[in-house]
């Protein structure tokens, strides 16, 4: 059995579900609440780190953090996951590095933005927000030159890049709307949305929108 620990409307939470259901593998989700002290309390004995999601392995006896990670071991342990990684080398570095980009230089920044709606008035840090807000547009400037003809985040066929992608631009947009200014990158976006695994992370994570801090 394989268990998802985490919240639906986490980002990274989003990119490895849509990984687990796009290979169609088998999984329980396992519900973490920040919120609540026992179930953090909970989830830190499981994961020190304390970033959701993590997957459990009971079979194997295994437990792995970090979203990227787990993509990669659910494809050693699952050749359909395995499908998300393109098997030539030459296009296997560039949806790495897709992915790390989504991560790093668009949710990065984007979370810092939503980070700092949470945070008490004395302890919000606009300049740290002038300058994420920078990051994030400056990425999507970076992902719209990038764009060309493929279809999605890295050639023809759908990758984990993609899953990395759709829920990093759906919580970007609603920091930095980039309908308008970024066309090549909302037509991707709009392929994205018409992916059933993005349909389905974005419908469970539906009944938790009210707790999404909209901007002050
Ligand atoms: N690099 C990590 C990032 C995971 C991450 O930042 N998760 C967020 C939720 S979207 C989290 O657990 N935040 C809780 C916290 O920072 O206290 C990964 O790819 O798994």
């Amino acid at each position: 059995m394989l268990r998802l620990y985490g919240h639906p409307l986490s980002t990274f939470c989003m990119k490895v579900a849509m990984a687990l259901y796009e290979a169609q593998t088998p999984f329980q989700h396992e519900l973490v609440d920040f919120g609540d002290e026992a179930s953090r309390a909970r989830f830190y004995a499981l994961a020190p780190l304390g970033k959701m999601p993590v997957l459990v392995d009971e079979d194997r006896g295994e437990t792995v953090p970090e979203t990227s990670i787990i993509i990669d071991y659910l494809a050693s342990v699952d050749p359909a996951a395995a499908r998300l990684m393109p098997s030539d080398p030459a296009l296997a570095w560039k949806v790495r590095l897709a992915d790390r980009i989504f991560d790093l230089h668009l949710q990065t920044p984007m979370q810092k933005i939503i980070d700092d709606r949470l945070r008490p008035d004395e302890a919000k840090d606009p300049f740290g927000v002038e300058q994420a807000r920078g990051q994030l547009g400056r990425t999507l400037d970076v992902l719209e030159r990038g764009r060309d003809r493929q279809s999605w985040a890295v050639g023809e066929d759908f990758t984990f890049a993609d899953c990395s992608a759709a829920p990093a631009l759906f919580y970007a947009d609603k920091v930095v709307p980039f309908e308008r200014s970024h066309a090549a990158m909302w037509a991707y976006f709009e392929r994205l949305k018409a992916r059933p695994s993005f349909a389905r992370v974005l419908a469970e994570a539906e009944p938790y929108f009210h707790m999404y801090p909209a901007e002050a």
